[in-house]
């Protein structure tokens, strides 16, 4: 198998779940700087790899993977690891329905309050779309407590999966941004120090940066 590639700057929250993922999985790769403040990618050298010109951007050899979920699930598969992205199809499916969660619902929430909120970046940055991102992130932290509460201890249920890698970035976001006021949940709290004590969520994830 060739050496990975992984085009990125190592503080984007999508290119960090990667180099989290590439740990747990004892991969190597040669990771560099692209994207705001390091290598720009508004150039023809990386539009040919990705027309959106977003990072990450995984190399294996000649094939070019973008999306970061599609990054995860490329390299457990790769890699044959069936826990971590299992082949039955409704395990495989309590894996992915969280992943495209985290895509979907996350998204807005990340730009009003995390964008906006601590980083002050425009257009974000307008006062009802960070009021609304705190309290739609509060809420949707609510809902994983619940379901971490009903099952856990991990979130597709008794083994670290995919599942976690996305969701355990939002929750440390949540935990970490200074501007958010927070409820008590319990069973998030748990999980969050479970997740801690993962080499790779600590140096990836947990690692300094929100
Ligand atoms: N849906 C894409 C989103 C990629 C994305 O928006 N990446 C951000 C970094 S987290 C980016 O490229 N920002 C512009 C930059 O860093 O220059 C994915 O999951 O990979």
């Amino acid at each position: 198998m060739s050496k990975l590639k992984l085009l990125g700057r190592h503080n984007a929250f999508n290119v960090r779940k990667v180099l989290w993922l590439l740990e747990e999985l004892g991969l190597d790769v040669e990771q560099e700087d692209w994207g705001r403040d390091f290598r720009p990618t508004a150039v023809p050298e990386f539009l040919a790899l990705n027309p959106l010109g977003t990072v990450p951007v995984l190399l294996d050899g000649d094939v070019v993977v973008r999306e970061s979920h599609v990054i995860l699930r490329y390299l457990a598969s790769r890699q044959r690891a069936f826990t971590l992205y299992p082949e039955a199809l409704a395990a495989r499916a309590r894996v992915e329905q969280w992943m495209d969660w985290v895509a979907y619902e996350m998204t807005q929430p990340m730009r009003g309050a995390y964008l906006g909120g601590e980083l002050g970046l425009k257009p974000w940055d307008n006062a009802w779309f960070v009021a609304q991102g705190r309290a739609d992130w509060g809420a949707r932290m609510a809902v994983l407590d619940a379901e971490l509460a009903r099952g856990g201890p991990f979130l597709a249920g008794a083994d670290f999966t995919l599942a976690d890698v996305p969701a355990g970035f939002v929750v440390h976001r949540w935990y970490a941004m200074p501007g958010v006021t927070r409820t008590p949940l319990p069973a998030l709290e748990a999980y969050y120090a479970r997740l801690s004590e993962r080499p790779g969520y600590l140096r990836w994830i947990r690692n300094g940066l929100v």
